[in-house]
């Protein structure tokens, strides 16, 4: 335990590094770049040639779906062994472990949703180069060189992909430490040297039968050279520094399993743009890295994050998506430990272009899902049916959110609230950040400031509206906290190296760290969300999960110390997935207190492939800066990219003070992003909406209202997500992959497939270009309802209270124009449908409607989903699933169809009644609005132009 004197420094260091920092960009140095990451420095010195493996194909065997094959290290002797599987649905799965490794490797577990299914594999060629395997389909081919070992993928006569094309597959293989082996023979040792040789003459047994002696090799596979040439391999296989131990600053990582860290490279043939491995604030199209760090994936808690580069934040995805006007394919790296990825846009050996990748982790396993379109719908289905989909959030978690560091107590909470109505400013949720709690004691309150917190939830209640309080991973060692009686009774905590409780500083001060890997420590985790142990909650307060990276004050890199244990794992394995388990065991705790009735929503800012199954994410601790307003939109494309949908940044800016000009913008961007929360560092001005004047605050007004206008299309677009795994906010390019010019676009995306944003993000800008996608689509302003043709470039003019939104011609969009204090207060409210109309004058749309909060739409079939098409001038609503319901009251009150012409009447049928329907058309505009047709939302009808 630390000293008081220590803990005061260490408190003072952290005030004043935070309040120093309001006008500091990050402090690089506390952060490792790969060089001084002493495995991604030893991996990157590896330069590409000839690779050392050799696949043994006299070992291959071949089952019906699975093919496994050992690989020689010809420097080493060590083997691994490569397992291939063709998977269902277009994918192949490569895993590569050691044959024999010394103790067990670290294998992800909880990501996959299922044993993905297989399918059957054959060879159909093979001599002693190597072999060729039917993957299927249209002539797919796996070709598995024998020497140098190398993988290609073929589909017809092209290569789609190669694994170690460039020769830097590398596999450290567990060892005993040398010098403890020759200078410390001592009993200890001994005896655990005894136990390793168990361990080979146990896996001796299954070898036992293979020829030519390979079982000896195996003995000496881990400490012994093969006799040719071992002088000089000798020296090559010395130890590096680091291997070891390692030390960052003041820290020392005391590596007691030694090297183990991996590597494999890919190349992609005809490859430019390749996307994805969030999160990073960087261009959506990844850059180039050769000359500069490797994009890193660890999850960290970066203060002052800096844009533009491929430095590691919160979370980690590691999944790569590769574009190209012929085929997306991704590729999915399971593996949990630091990572980091090279990529190089270059030319292949023909001179055509080619994109070469190389991942190396720390520890673990190769394990690459190699996911192959072609299109970039099937790789979102493809990743989707191995690690699932956005979780449906509830509808009101689509609508406005208010946040800030914080609000300080009941009657601030209070006041904001009016202030809402006051101004007539819907929102949905107002937040608590860590000042609410008892001292940084989460699930408590502060008794001062919040002594009735269900009275203060009842008022929110009563107005249809919500709370989010913070729960962080962090528990404060004090022994007068239930909560962490309870981790350290149970032996619940994360373990430092010598097996006593990790504690390190966070904001309570000296801090626990719940293993979160643990499942037990997950369900109790869960339990404490109940009605009766969380007190003063309701059922209309949901939770965030800050810091669960983890963020630890004193720790390397302001995390957790590698060596520190899960059970038998170390950190280093466990670290990225760490956050998802954060966020998963409190998803399963708000989902639990309801009986399993109500869906959860949970904020998390740490998260890893998968995490789109527990809630929501957000950028963290951004700027009131522009750059950073812009950075918001790449960040959330590549996470819709890798299946994590429900993503937002702080609006306004976390850091700094916005100009008025800035947070107007940010509202406006922030209302088509999908998670739409302002929030602000404790040290800032209060930057509630109606604090700016009467003009910004009417801007913004309008910006909300808009979104919640739009709320049925998200909620809608969210269902769509759920179920298919599509991203709901998309780069251009996922629905017009033969677009070059939507390659590389950063500051324009769509929601869904019809709506195309273009937020203004430049100060004091008076225009903007904005690409419309599609030749022969065409688009239409959704405020002015001007139309435009597709596959140009357009310039639109803007003052202040332009956010530039284009619906797609050949599209139908239902609002709820009604906006009123929430959106639970506009469920029964009637709907607004805009029909876009296609060049050929027809147009597609859905409507889905359930009760916005529960788990009946999928237990009890209580939703609707309809389709609306618009074709030969008659709009129809007709059943997408006719054996579920819902009773809704909500109606058709409005039709308004972009792109028409003037009709002579209109009629309308329903329950085999047929009624004339009054319109208007503008021919300026070709809009033609049909009022009123009073139809039920939930029922077929038909209106017809004549
Ligand atoms: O170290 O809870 O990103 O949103 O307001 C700062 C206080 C801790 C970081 C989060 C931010 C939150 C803040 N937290």
């Amino acid at each position: 335990m630390a000293s008081f004197i220590e803990r005061v420094c260490l408190h003072l260091l952290l005030v004043l590094s935070v309040s120093q920092s309001i006008t500091q960009a990050v402090d690089r140095s506390n952060f490792k770049t790969c060089e001084q990451s002493a495995f991604c420095s030893r991996q990157r010195s590896l330069k590409p040639g000839q690779s050392s493996y050799r696949a043994l194909l006299d070992t291959l065997e071949l089952s019906n779906s699975r093919l496994t094959l050992q690989l020689l290290n010809n420097n080493n002797k060590v083997r691994l062994l490569l397992e291939l599987y063709r998977l269902q649905g277009n994918m192949t799965r490569v895993k590569i472990n050691e044959l024999k490794p010394i103790k067990p490797r670290y294998e992800v577990p909880d990501v996959l949703i299922t044993d993905p299914p297989t399918e059957p594999m054959s060879v159909m060629a093979q001599d002693e180069h190597g072999v060729v395997l039917s993957l299927g389909g249209e002539n797919r081919r796996l070709f598995v060189n024998a020497q140098p070992f190398r993988l290609d993928i073929m589909e017809g006569p092209k290569v789609l992909l190669t694994m170690n094309s460039r020769g830097l597959l590398a596999f450290e293989h567990l060892r005993i430490r040398k010098d403890t082996i020759s200078h410390k023979i001592t009993s200890t040792v001994g005896s655990m040297w005894d136990k390793i040789k168990n361990v080979f003459s146990s896996s001796k047994d299954q070898t036992d039968t293979e020829e030519d002696g390979k079982t000896e090799d195996m003995e000496k596979n881990n400490e012994d050279e093969a006799s040719d040439g071992a002088e000089e391999k000798k020296e090559k296989e010395a130890d590096q520094p680091g291997m070891w131990e390692e030390t960052f600053k003041s820290h020392s990582d005391s590596k007691p399993n030694g090297p183990s860290s991996i590597s494999l490279d890919f190349s992609l043939p005809g490859v430019e743009h390749v996307y994805g491995l969030p999160e990073h604030a960087d261009s959506l199209r990844l850059r180039n890295t050769d000359g500069g760090d490797p994009y890193r994936l660890y999850n960290l808690d970066v203060f002052q994050y800096e844009l533009s580069n491929p430095m590691a934040l919160y979370g980690a995805v590691p999944v790569l998506i590769s574009h190209n006007t012929r085929r997306t394919m991704g590729l999915f790296w399971l593996n949990a430990a630091e990572t980091w990825v090279d990529v190089s846009y270059g030319q292949g050996s023909d001179e055509a272009s080619q994109t070469n990748v190389r991942w190396m982790s720390e520890s673990g396993i190769i394990d690459v899902f190699i996911m192959m379109g072609p299109q970039p719908a099937d790789v979102f289905t493809q990743y989707a049916s191995l690690t699932g989909t956005q979780s449906f959030p509830p509808l009101s978690t689509l609508a406005y959110h208010q946040s800030r560091w914080n609000y300080n107590d009941q009657e601030d909470v209070s006041t904001v609230d009016q202030g809402f109505d006051e101004h007539d400013i819907p929102y949905d949720f107002i937040w608590l950040d860590i000042e609410h709690t008892d001292g940084k004691r989460y699930f408590t309150w502060d008794k001062n400031n919040f002594p009735q917190p269900k009275e203060m939830l009842q008022n929110l209640m009563n107005k249809r509206r919500k709370m989010v309080t913070i729960v962080d991973p962090h528990i404060k060692v004090d022994s007068s906290y239930k909560i962490h009686n309870e981790i350290r009774s149970r032996g619940y905590y994360v373990k430092n190296k010598d097996g006593g409780d990790y504690e390190g500083w966070c904001w309570p001060g000296n801090a626990g760290y719940p293993d979160f890997t643990n499942p037990e420590m997950r369900s109790w985790w869960a339990s404490m969300f109940a009605y009766d142990q969380y007190e003063g909650s309701m059922k209309n307060l949901y939770t965030w999960n800050d810091m669960n990276e983890p963020s630890v004050f004193n720790g390397p890199e302001v995390t957790m110390h590698k060596d520190a244990l899960h059970g038998q794992w170390e950190h280093r394995d466990v670290h990225n997935i760490y956050g998802l388990y954060v966020q998963m065991a409190t998803a399963e705790g708000l989902m639990q207190r309801s009986g399993g009735m109500e869906r959860p929503f949970v904020l998390a800012r740490a998260f890893f492939a998968g995490s789109q199954r527990y809630g929501a994410v957000w950028t963290g601790d951004n700027a009131a800066e522009w750059g950073h307003l812009k950075a918001s939109i790449p960040m959330c494309l590549s996470l819709g990219l890798v299946g994590i949908s429900f993503c937002g940044a702080d609006v306004g800016g976390f850091f700094k003070t916005p100009s008025a000009e800035l947070l107007v913008r940010w509202y406006q961007a922030g209302a088509y992003q999908p998670f739409f929360r302002a929030h602000a560092h404790m040290d800032t001005p209060r930057r509630e909406p109606w604090l700016f004047g009467p003009d910004n605050t009417a801007l913004i007004r309008e910006a909300i209202r808009q979104r919640y206008t739009l709320l049925p299309y998200w909620y809608q677009q969210f269902y769509h997500a759920h179920r298919t795994g599509q991203p709901v906010m998309r780069p251009l390019w996922v629905e017009y992959p033969e677009e070059i010019a939507t390659f590389s676009i950063d500051d324009e995306y769509l929601i869904g497939r019809d709506l195309l944003v273009h937020p203004v993000t430049d100060e004091g800008s008076t225009g903007l270009m904005a690409y419309l996608p599609g030749n022969g689509e065409v688009w239409y302003d959704v405020h002015t309802f001007q139309r435009h043709d597709g596959a140009q470039n357009l310039h639109i003019g803007v003052t202040m209270s332009t956010i530039p939104v284009f619906q797609r011609g050949g599209s139908i969009i239902c609002r709820k124009n009604r906006v009123r204090r929430s959106s639970s207060c506009m469920e029964n409210d009637p709907y607004t449908l805009y029909v876009a109309l296609d060049p050929l004058g027809n147009a597609e749309g859905e409507l889905y409607i359930d009760d916005g909060h529960t788990f009946k739409y999928e237990t009890d079939k209580q939703f609707i989903h309809r389709r609306l098409s618009f074709t030969s001038n008659t709009l129809s609503s007709s059943d997408l699933s006719p054996d579920t319901s819902f009773p809704t009251v909500s109606w058709v009150e409005k039709v308004v169809i972009l792109g028409a012409q003037k009709p002579s009447a209109v009629t309308l049928t329903s329950d085999g009644r047929e009624t004339s329907v009054e319109f208007e058309f503008d021919p300026d505009t070709a809009v033609l609005t049909l009022r009123k047709p009073d139809v039920k939302a939930a029922v077929n009808w038909t209106l017809q132009l004549h």
